[in-house]
């Protein structure tokens, strides 16, 4: 199906310092990819704590919040966009719950995570925050636009 690729949905998906720092990148990666979703930009980056905070704008009246913003500038992020056919909702379902202690065996943070200040990633939870976290984290020409050969049999 041709039409496709040009209106294709994309997600901001980042492993957060824990993630990258206990090895988790090359495991997380293989999930999306072996789902069948499609890898666009990529970029490793130390944020600073006032980019942390735009990242995290949405959640600036919560108790957690400086704590939060420390923590995403204390490593290195690896951010991602991904993209896929209803990838935004799925890449969700693929991390699994907030807190880790609630996430179900299968999903990243079920499978790989403890507690919720340490949950190794982010993904954006629907199409606005999609589209303004992809705008945040990388300018439009960081992200590559490609047939890839699988592609073909996934859809
Ligand atoms: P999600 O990351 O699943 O979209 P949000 O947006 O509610 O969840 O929270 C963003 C991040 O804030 C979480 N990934 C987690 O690191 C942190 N967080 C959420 N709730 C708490 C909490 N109760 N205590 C500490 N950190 C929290």
């Amino acid at each position: 199906q041709e039409a496709h690729a040009a209106e294709m949905e994309r997600t901001f998906i980042a492993i957060k310092p824990d993630g990258v720092q206990r090895g988790l990148i090359s495991e997380i990666i293989s999930r999306f990819e072996q789902k069948g979703f499609k890898l666009v930009a990529i970029k490793i980056v130390v944020p600073s704590k006032d980019f942390a905070k735009k990242h995290y704008h949405d959640l600036k009246e919560r108790p957690f919040f400086n704590g939060l913003c420390d923590f995403l500038s204390s490593g290195p992020v690896f951010a991602m966009v991904w993209e896929g056919e209803g990838v935004i909702k799925y890449g969700r379902k693929l991390i699994g719950a907030t807190d880790p202690q609630k996430s179900e065996p299968g999903t990243i943070r079920g499978d790989l995570a403890v507690v919720v200040g340490r949950n190794i990633i982010h993904g954006s939870d629907g199409p606005e925050t999609a589209k303004d976290e992809i705008g945040l984290w990388f300018k439009p020409e960081e992200l590559v636009s490609y047939t890839s050969n699988a592609e073909k049999w996934v859809y």
